[in-house]
């Protein structure tokens, strides 16, 4: 005997597309003024990420990984999201952080290397960049296990990209999700790109979304380059994790139009005609169309926008170089880790603040540290210095 256990299908949902409204039955109701919002959050990120490459060229601040060309992705789905849901980033999410009260002062002070624009989030439900791809898949299981046992009617968003799944810590976290059913959302930033790796040699799977279905989780791809139907299907998964009905896997398909980071060149593993296609899909033009035609939007609203913003960055940026001239104690990193700093932390923390002050690394000065990692540390040092 050989028959079909079970089918399986994957839903694509596009509701504005480049040319226009492609299903108005789809459209969701969402005022007038939140839709400026929107614009308004969607421009911000991109005028402040330009600004940034700007300042990084001319050795102001340092790497960071800019988000353009996903901008729809990130607000859409970010505008979804409430202040008693937890927000889990990767390192390109500098939109929905804004969304949720990232300050440009802080953002700058982030990318100049200051542990202190981290404060900020203590007493809040987002979590600080996740360098390590895709661990923090891992952690939105374990917030969304404490969400469930609290019996809180809040849900979690992870966001990571298309190279974060096939990182076990992807398939760890969205099993455990699956397998617990928490209320839990898996947002996956598909940019086609992981630094100079294509989608197409990424997965032999045609979507990411399809991934869900090995794990018992709901899986859905959406235009990733229109906020209505991020917004739509965030909603949708979101609404459904509060409710206890279980996590959601969404693939935004988008396109990461500059570079991986600052460290990086595109132009030496991809075509100027791919980014030209991708450019004709923009978010923010295609969402700026929309709003024009509603009669939201126009050549004068946007010019004050813009004088507005750029108003904004400078001024955020200027805040960050007063703290960064303050002479700021550049150590602050040891202090965010953990509740309490263990000894051997605190033990490295010490060695770093002699070598700091005397630019001089401390052979066999110390006494080596009770507790683990101390000895390590130890070596480590020596070698340094060797
Ligand atoms: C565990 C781990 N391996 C490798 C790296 C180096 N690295 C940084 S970003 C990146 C690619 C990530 O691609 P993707 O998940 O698609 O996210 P995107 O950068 O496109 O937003 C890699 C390999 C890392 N930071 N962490
Ligand atoms: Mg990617």
């Amino acid at each position: 005997m050989r028959k079909t256990l079970q089918e399986f299908s994957i839903d694509i949902l596009s509701i504005v597309n480049p040319e226009g409204i492609e299903d108005t039955k789809l459209l969701p109701k969402i005022p007038p003024q939140e839709l400026l919002k929107a614009y308004r959050w969607m421009l911000l990120t991109r005028r402040l990420e330009e600004q940034a490459l700007r300042y990084q060229r001319q050795g102001r601040i340092g790497t960071f990984a800019p988000s353009i060309g996903q901008e729809a992705a990130a607000i859409g789905s970010a505008l979804c999201l409430t202040s008693e849901d937890w927000f889990l980033p990767s390192f390109r999410e500098t939109g929905i952080a804004l969304t949720r009260g990232l300050s440009i002062k802080n953002y700058f002070l982030y990318i100049m290397g200051f542990e202190d624009s981290n404060k900020e989030l203590k007493n809040t439900h987002d979590l600080a960049i996740s360098i390590p791809v895709g661990s923090q898949c891992v952690h939105v299981a374990g917030i969304g296990w404490g969400l469930k046992l609290d019996q809180k009617k809040a849900a979690a968003m992870v966001y990571f990209g298309d190279g974060a799944t096939s990182e076990g810590d992807f398939h760890e976290g969205l099993n455990f999700c699956g397998a617990l059913n928490l209320p839990c959302v898996f947002f996956c930033q598909n940019n086609q790109w992981a630094i100079s790796t294509p989608f197409k040699n990424q997965t032999a799977s045609q979507t990411i979304a399809q991934k869900a279905i090995a794990y018992g989780v709901k899986g859905i791809q959406v235009d990733g380059n229109d906020f209505f139907s991020v917004y739509v299907a965030t909603q949708e998964a979101l609404n459904k994790a509060r409710k206890g009905e279980g996590p959601t896997l969404i693939e935004a398909v988008t396109f990461r139009q500059s570079l991986h980071t600052t460290a990086d060149d595109p132009s030496v593993y991809r075509t100027k005609n791919l980014e030209e296609e991708w450019k004709k899909k923009d978010p923010i033009l295609r969402f700026k169309k929309f709003l024009e035609k509603e009669k939201l939007w126009d050549s004068q609203k946007e010019d004050a926008l813009e004088q507005t913003l750029k108003e904004e960055i400078r001024k955020g940026y200027e805040e960050a170089e007063n703290f960064r001239n303050s002479n700021p104690d550049p150590l602050t990193f040891f202090d965010t880790v953990y509740e309490t700093m263990p000894p051997y932390l605190q033990w490295q923390k010490e060695c770093a603040q002699k070598n700091i002050a005397g630019r001089n690394v401390i052979k066999g000065a110390l006494e080596k540290p009770r507790g683990s990692g101390g000895a390590a540390a130890v070596g480590e040092l020596e070698e340094a210095q060797d």
